[in-house]
């Protein structure tokens, strides 16, 4: 058994005596494992909360154990990132990479161009558009600079359309459409794309799960999707948030019949924001049964997610009940996968069903089977077929600068190349400073940088 395995282990069994769960899954099987051997990222958010140290215990470590994506409920946002003009605020959001270094977990970055959560200092520049261009583009490139090769996707832009029936930009309350126009959208794209080229880059919005008909948000969003991809803005994700409500049985295959619209436009789409509320105020008269048609919500989300080839992630807005925007927020209670006591709900328990239903060798994934296990040889890798989680300290970072890989922070590295089938097509051993990429056709590689128990890994693209 592998050190990785018995850590994982560990801290599974830990979270069963904290939790109680009594669920008839095997020890070693958590969502995360599940959705890793199917290539897929699951997620939830860290809650505020945990920014601030303030949240039990077990909070991190199901969070660990049973999550490989992560989002900030609000750390990355640009009121927290840039809270005065041009003065950046990374600390929270360098604690949630860390962690999610520690842990072998995706970052999603939510969200750099959005109407809400704006400062102050931007509101002031209100209708001046050559300043708000820079005042977007500035912050753009600091934050995706800051964190480039670290966070996976960014929420580029969010809730950019508007609530009427007959869907269209939101052109009031928001301080970029005001000012700016909707090319504030297409420059967005193109500024994050610059500051990061590998990252993924998504459209994120709400009520996208209430279908595709003539003029709704959802038809609106696909049609703008097709105007970016002709026009070369670099798009390559959407993002259906999903808060909905125990009463919205058709929106699972609203998602579906979405997913199938943006995989005609080669874009994947996540779930980015999901919960499932019951009425605020009902939480003392909710049964077995109201838990269990959760659940079956749930799990027809999951079906889909796992059914559609252009879907990767599956995220959810919050762990426990104990902490949910809903209750403060909205008129909704109870939405998550663990309840306030954080015992794993039949919700937990029916999306495992799910992905135990759809195996692995069945579900086609839109990232290459690198991301999830790169080949590896030597000590410590790969020596455990059913290994759980890859835990690896990363220590140091790499750069590529046409064929130059550079390596900062490690003595002496073991740079192997491996093309997105995870076929290793460069290695070389020794490595101080840099090394050239030498004999690799243009395109698009993982390359994973170890130096003795540390290892990075990062898409590079050779030029
Ligand atoms: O969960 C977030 C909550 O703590 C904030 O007060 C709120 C402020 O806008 O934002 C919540 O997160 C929102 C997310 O950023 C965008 N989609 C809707 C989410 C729930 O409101």
């Amino acid at each position: 058994m592998s050190s990785t395995k018995t850590i994982s282990t560990i801290a599974f069994s830990t979270v069963l005596l904290c939790t109680g769960l009594t669920s008839a899954f095997a020890a070693d099987e958590t969502l995360r494992s599940l959705a890793e051997e199917r290539h897929r990222y699951i997620g939830a958010i860290l809650n505020s909360e945990w920014f601030y140290g303030n949240i039990e215990a077990e909070f991190e470590q199901i969070h660990k154990t049973q999550f490989n994506a992560v989002v900030a409920e609000n750390e990355m946002k640009f009121d927290a990132t840039e809270p005065n003009e041009n003065t950046f605020s990374y600390d929270k959001g360098d604690k949630m990479v860390k962690y999610a270094q520690e842990n072998g977990m995706r970052v999603r970055g939510h969200a750099l161009a959005w109407h809400s959560q704006v400062p102050g200092w931007v509101n002031n520049y209100s209708g001046q558009k050559e300043k708000l261009l820079s005042v977007l583009k500035n912050h753009i490139d600091s934050v995706v600079g800051h964190w480039k090769g670290k966070v996976a996707e960014w929420d580029v832009v969010n809730e950019a359309v508007n609530d009427e029936y007959d869907a269209g930009w939101r052109s009031s309350n928001s301080v970029w459409y005001e000012g700016i126009g909707p090319e504030f959208l297409d420059s967005a794209f193109v500024w994050a794309h610059a500051a990061d080229p590998d990252a993924e880059l998504c459209y994120n919005d709400y009520s996208l799960e209430w279908g595709l008909r003539e003029k709704s948000k959802a038809s609106f969003v696909v049609e703008q999707v097709k105007r970016w991809k002709e026009n070369g803005i670099p798009i390559t994700c959407v993002g259906t948030q999903t808060h909905i409500e125990i009463s919205h049985e058709t929106t699972p295959q609203n998602v579906r019949a979405l997913a199938k619209a943006l995989a005609e436009l080669d874009v994947t789409l996540n779930i980015t924001e999901l919960d499932i509320g019951f009425p605020k105020g009902s939480a003392d008269q909710l049964g077995a049964a109201d838990y269990a048609k959760q659940g079956h919500l749930y799990r027809q989300f999951m079906d889909v997610f796992l059914e559609e080839p252009n879907m990767g992630e599956f995220v959810i807005w919050g762990l426990t009940d104990a902490h949910s925007w809903l209750d403060d927020q909205q008129g909704k209670t109870q939405g998550l996968l663990y309840d306030k006591q954080y015992k794993p709900k039949p919700a937990y328990d029916s999306i495992m069903v799910s992905l135990k239903a759809h195996p692995a060798s069945e579900v086609k994934s839109p990232y290459p089977s690198s991301q999830f296990n790169p080949p590896c040889e030597g000590d410590g890798c790969g020596d455990s077929p059913d290994a759980v989680v890859p835990v690896t300290a990363s220590k140091f970072s790499a750069q590529i600068s046409g064929r130059a890989l550079f390596i900062a922070g490690a003595k002496s590295a073991k740079v192997d190349v491996f093309d997105m089938q995870g076929r290793p097509v460069f290695s070389a051993k020794n490595v101080k400073g840099s090394v050239e990429l030498q004999g690799i056709a243009e395109g698009l590689y993982v390359v994973r940088v170890r130096d003795g128990s540390a290892s990075l890994t990062k898409r590079i693209t050779i030029r």
